[in-house]
């Protein structure tokens, strides 16, 4: 099974470690493709912000959103970049799972919450010390 973890980059990294925990429990169900989003190394400016990196990375992105068979994404913090993604991931019929933490006392975007009643498309409410509970009760409904 390939993954597609969706988190903010630019968008701010507030929830780094939040990614970081996601990530190790998601690759106990498969091949994690964008492993990169929870690296603590990773900032939200970064060494390379020419347009043809910015490119590059678009499309290697794109390239494996294509080929995942899952799209998880933590949405609490907002990014252009996730809903791009989740966008994307709609139009291609992948299987979302988007986690949202409520005690960060945010809304989440109605484009996001919204669009639980497209097929395959599910927002978990969650707090951060049930991610592996939240995600084992998703990977298993795959099953069935
Ligand atoms: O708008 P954001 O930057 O918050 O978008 C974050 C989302 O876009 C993540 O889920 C990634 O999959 C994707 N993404 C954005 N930037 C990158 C990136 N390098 N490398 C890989 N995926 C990315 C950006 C590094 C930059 C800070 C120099």
């Amino acid at each position: 099974m390939k993954v597609y973890f969706c988190g903010s980059i630019r968008g701010g990294r507030d929830d780094v470690h939040v990614y970081r925990r996601i990530v190790h429990a998601l690759q106990s169900y498969g091949t994690v493709l964008t492993e990169h989003v929870s690296s603590a190394e990773l900032s939200d400016r970064g060494e390379n912000n020419a347009a043809s990196g910015d490119q590059a990375i678009h499309n290697r992105d794109l390239d494996w959103l294509h080929q995942s068979d899952v799209v998880v994404a933590e949405v609490t913090q907002p990014s252009l970049g996730v809903g791009y993604e989740l966008g994307r991931a709609v139009d291609m019929k992948k299987k979302i799972f988007c986690l949202f933490r409520p005690s960060s006392g945010r809304i989440l975007s109605a484009m996001i919450r919204g669009a639980t009643d497209v097929e395959n498309f599910v927002v978990r409410d969650y707090s951060e010390d049930e991610v592996e509970k939240v995600l084992e009760q998703f990977f298993s409904s795959l099953k069935n």
